[in-house]
């Protein structure tokens, strides 16, 4: 590493969306920092997963910093929905306007962080041996950010190159008159899908669990509604911030069951064709009452079946196995029309089971698929993976993956006892995953920041969540989770992707509005739960 000092007043782990921010405000806070970053820019999961048709589900007015006026009145975004080289060059531009780039470290990863009683403080050591010590360890890891080993049989069999999404590789991928196979239909899948089959001879899709989808309709940003916005950014922010989802998505209070069936279709209707999330806000208990969702499902089963021309492969691709919703919905571009292309041809594993990649494609009970590149959209070890892929010992050299062995705890998904001055960015037990990913994080930043300035002025040395209070807020998100219909759907969110992973349903599900409001009332309350040294 070339910045010699190794002693810090904080070292932050990531220099994505959360990362940087915190760098931000840490500094702004008079604290000296060091962002240890494994990619070799700023960016985080944005930086990794550049693969064709990457696109954020979140609109760009939205997916953006509102911390400073300037940065948000300046930035001008070309799209309503940001494409990944779009979001790479926006953080590019907040890590230089704000000089962050002289306090982070690139192709820097991070190995392990122990904790040691005395000093109060953390050593942090990275992967090429160096070691750096701060009071805080700030782990802003991401909750996508470690890809999900493939458990398909016979991967390594394959002579042609195989690409993930969440690793692509910095120079082109062609696929001009190659046979490509891809295997995942989540968001990342459902994005790339359309894109290479426009490029590729032909295009296998290898379904095991059909998504459920809504239309973009992106296009370029409108100049009237980034007027209309920009007028008062800090009003459009501000309701962000007081939304359940981190986004004004016109969310209505009333139940799918206080209307009739027709009113219900136009309503359906309206937020549909208005693209994106919005569908997800047209009723209260959607996402509480399996009768409700079932109008809602059902709807957009029917309107899979309008986009797709062979009845039969639009069967194929309706989503039954869990309601619309509780797995993240996906928000695309021309997706279920790609099946709709001669050079494209969809393979259902649940009807022709997969037996094993070859040397030269993909054998299915119905035979083989001969290919010459493998995509695999297969999803990520997510919340917890990056967490516990370091080694982190606290305070009696426990480790923390040890500690999290059946399952994340943390109270308020910021910290865990046992661990003091560590603090989690987007952490399992925070709403982050099920809303905006950027509201979530600058409020779980602008926490972290108010607590460290409120130890140093009172004089505190650690501070570290009390065991009970960490039950309480795991016994919390548990039961607000058994609220709704989230656990029907084996999902990431429930570590369910993983094979052997605990099955635990990791994000708060009761809302972002409703969560602020419960980290303020406990650092009001002289930081209530925590023990403060
Ligand atoms: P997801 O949403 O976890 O999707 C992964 C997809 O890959 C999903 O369709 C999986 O099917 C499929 N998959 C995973 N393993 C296999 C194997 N072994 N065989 C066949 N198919 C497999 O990840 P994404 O990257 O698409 O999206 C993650 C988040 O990023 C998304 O929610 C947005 O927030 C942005 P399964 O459903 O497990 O049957």
């Amino acid at each position: 590493m070339s910045d010699t000092t190794t002693e810090f007043d904080a070292i932050v782990v990531g220099a994505g969306f959360s990362g940087l921010y915190m760098l931000y405000e840490l500094r702004r806070r008079g604290l000296t920092a060091r962002v240890l970053e494994a990619g070799s820019d700023v960016g985080g999961t944005w930086y990794w997963n550049r693969y064709p048709g990457a696109r954020c589900d979140v609109e760009s007015l939205d997916y953006s910093y509102s911390f400073d006026e300037d940065l948000q009145q300046e930035w001008k975004w070309t799209e309503r929905y940001p494409a990944q080289p779009e979001i790479q060059r926006y953080l590019a531009h907040v890590a230089d306007r704000f000089g962050l780039r002289k306090d982070i470290t690139f192709d820097t990863r991070v190995v392990a962080a122990h904790y040691d009683p005395p000093s109060a403080t953390w050593t942090v050591r990275t992967e090429a041996g160096d070691r750096l010590t701060a009071r805080y360890c700030i782990l802003a890891t991401g909750c996508l950010s470690v890809p999900k080993a493939p458990e398909i049989p016979g991967l390594e069999d394959f002579r042609g190159p195989v690409y993930h999404t969440a690793t692509w590789p910095e120079s082109d991928v062609d696929f001009s008159g190659k046979r490509v196979g891809v295997f995942g239909t989540g968001s990342s899948g459902v994005q790339a899908i359309p894109v290479i089959a426009q490029q590729a001879g032909h295009l296998t899709v290898f379904q095991r669990t059909p998504a459920f989808s809504v239309p973009a309709f992106n296009g370029p940003l409108d100049p009237e509604w980034e007027r209309e916005i920009k007028a008062d950014y800090a009003e459009r922010r501000r309701q962000n911030r007081a939304s359940e989802a981190g986004l004004v998505r016109g969310d209505n209070p009333q139940s799918a069951h206080d209307v009739d069936d027709e009113q219900r279709q136009r309503e359906y209707e309206t937020r549909y064709t208005k693209g994106g999330f919005g569908i997800l806000g047209a009723y209260a208990d959607l996402m509480a009452d399996q009768r409700a969702n079932d109008t809602v499902s059902d709807f957009v089963r029917q309107k899979i079946r309008e986009r797709v021309t062979d009845p039969e492969v639009a069967e194929r691709l309706l989503p039954w196995e869990y309601p619309l919703g509780t797995k993240r919905i996906c928000v695309d571009t021309d997706y279920y029309e790609t099946f709709n292309r001669d050079n494209v041809t969809l393979v259902d594993l649940r009807r022709d089971a997969l037996e094993t990649v070859t040397e030269n494609g993909v054998r299915t009970a119905r035979g083989e698929v001969e290919l010459d590149c493998l995509v695999l959209a297969t999803g990520f070890d997510a919340m917890t993976g990056a967490v516990n892929r370091i080694d982190i010992r606290g305070r009696d050299g426990a480790a923390l993956a040890e500690k999290w062995g059946a399952g994340p705890r943390t109270y308020l998904g910021l910290a865990t006892a046992g661990f003091p001055n560590l603090f989690l960015l987007a952490g399992p037990g925070s709403p982050s995953v099920l809303t905006n990913m950027v509201t979530a994080i600058e409020q779980h930043v602008e926490w972290t920041g108010r607590c460290i300035e409120h130890l140093r002025t009172h004089g505190y040395r650690t501070i570290e969540p009390t065991v009970e209070a960490e039950d309480g807020w795991v016994d919390h998100v548990n039961e607000v989770a058994s609220m709704t219909l989230f656990p029907k759907a084996a999902s990431w969110y429930l570590g369910a992707n993983v094979p052997g992973k605990p099955r635990i349903f990791m994000p708060y599900a009761g809302g972002f509005a409703t969560y602020e409001k419960q980290c303020d009332e406990v650092a009001e309350q002289d930081y209530r739960g925590f023990v403060l040294k």
